[in-house]
């Protein structure tokens, strides 16, 4: 007998709302050196001893780069209004500067074109962590010239795709990049130094800005904006130390980046905390960095406890845990948004990545993947309160279609809602799939029902 699957949420979403799946570019292309590509920074760190937990690397990943039209009728069938996916930049301009790749354009023209013909909406995210290794060879992020380099790939984008793309993400979680690849060193390109972190989240800030402006210059029709990891942030203990820790933490992850922007500024408090370590800025770059956005996405997972003796034990809390050592809270996702539309002042929101890894077992062709299936649907419920409260929540997306290069974990944890044999590249869809697309599928049917149908 297959395991019971929970309940369709039933709070109300409004018309339009968007509803997704999710990869990137690096996670499941493979094809590092197809056509012309370019290496990566990931690429590059992915040969360093010890920095990925399997010793694996993106050479082949899902091998989505010859598979695209197989995945995209998965996509199809799963009956979602939008597919999120990401361009590699070394893909289309390999040194990052200079010329652009024909051949790596073409393979996102055909994947657009292959995403319309199927009626679904192509979101694309610009800068998904695989700068060109030729940027990084030139100082990378840290530079203000790598700020320019992302305005001409953004425009060159555009031009070609920006008549067909619903909506254009400039980067995904700016905080991964600076924090995780500059100053943890745990992600490419693997540096620790806290100052070079604090220039490169403000580099990435201002090219977002200048992107947007270059994209408008060219009366693109795609909806824009950038996407942040957040979460609610709290202390262990209602103790003065643990407190300060926690808010400290919220400023450094949260209103680092959406204070300057909304507000035009950076967090006093964390600018003070930083000292010499706070970034260089040149006159303008706020307004830029300001620039309005169409929407704000957030990817999130769960929550964050901050306590000031070192790092909270998240056991602890009696909850279940992902094979991430993520607790699972979706209480958290709907106080995360009802915070931020009480403090900023904010665009439409989507939810752009929202899902788990655990450990699934391929039985007889099928994966009664329960617990992921229950993560996504008190997911989908938490955005549904938050809804219920008035926050503009315009869209949500599973993180991930496929199971695919957890970056520095490798293979070994499974995002996907869709199991993929690596050694074949079979593609099956688990239980969280089949109860993804019944959902959407419920979900477009209440929406044919005469309106003042009780949901
Ligand atoms: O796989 C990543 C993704 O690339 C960015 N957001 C978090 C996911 C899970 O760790």
């Amino acid at each position: 007998m297959n395991p019971p699957t929970p309940l369709f949420p039933r709070h109300r979403f409004p018309p339009g709302f968007v509803w997704g799946v999710a990869p990137s570019a690096f996670q499941i292309e493979g094809a590092a050196e197809a056509d012309g590509k370019g290496p990566s920074i990931w690429d590059d760190f992915c040969r360093r001893p010890g920095a990925i937990a399997d010793g694996s690397d993106g050479r082949v990943a899902c091998d989505h780069f010859h598979r695209w039209r197989e995945d995209l009728d998965l996509i199809a069938m799963q009956g979602v209004d939008a597919y999120r996916f990401s361009m590699s930049w070394p893909r289309v301009q390999p040194l990052g500067s200079g010329a652009f790749n024909a051949a790596g354009l073409g393979f996102y023209e055909r994947l657009v074109d292959g995403l319309l013909q199927r009626g679904v909406k192509p979101y694309l995210t610009l800068n998904h962590w695989d700068l060109p290794s030729a940027l990084q060879a030139g100082g990378g992020w840290a530079t203000r010239d790598t700020v320019h380099r992302f305005v001409d790939y953004a425009a060159e984008v555009g031009r070609h795709l920006g008549d067909r793309i619903a909506a254009i993400t400039t980067h995904n979680e700016p905080w991964v990049i600076a924090t995780l690849g500059h100053e943890q060193g745990v992600f490419a390109p693997g540096v620790k130094h806290r100052a070079t972190a604090m220039q490169v989240a403000h580099h990435l800030l201002l090219s977002h800005g200048l992107a947007l402006q270059a994209l408008r210059a060219q009366g693109t029709r795609s909806r824009l904006g950038i996407v942040l990891n957040l979460s609610p942030i709290g202390p262990a203990t209602d103790s003065e130390a643990d407190r300060a820790a926690a808010r400290l933490e919220d400023g450094r992850s949260v209103r680092w980046y959406m204070d300057p922007l909304f507000l035009g500024r950076y967090p006093q408090d964390v600018w003070q905390h930083l000292g010499a370590d706070a970034p260089q800025l040149q006159t303008g770059d706020l307004e830029a960095i300001a620039t309005p956005m169409d929407f704000l996405g957030i990817n999130y997972y769960t929550r964050a406890v901050v306590s000031a003796s070192g790092p909270f034990d998240v056991r602890s809390s009696g909850k279940r845990i992902t094979e991430m050592g993520w607790e699972v809270h979706p209480e958290g996702l709907t106080e995360l948004l009802t915070r931020l539309h009480r403090d900023w002042p904010l665009p439409p929101l989507y939810v752009k990545e929202n899902g788990a890894a655990f450990q699934d077992q391929l039985v007889g062709g099928r994966v009664h993947d329960v617990e992921r299936t229950d993560y996504i649907a008190a997911h989908i419920a938490a955005v549904g309160e938050a809804l219920a409260r008035g926050v503009p929540m315009a869209g949500y997306m599973v993180w991930s279609l496929l199971d695919n290069f957890e970056w520095a974990s490798g293979y070994a944890k499974r995002f996907g809602i869709v199991h993929v044999d690596y050694a074949s590249q079979k593609r099956t869809p688990k239980d969280s799939a089949l109860w993804y697309r019944d959902f959407l599928a419920y979900r477009r049917e209440r929406i044919a029902e005469p309106a003042g149908t009780p949901a």
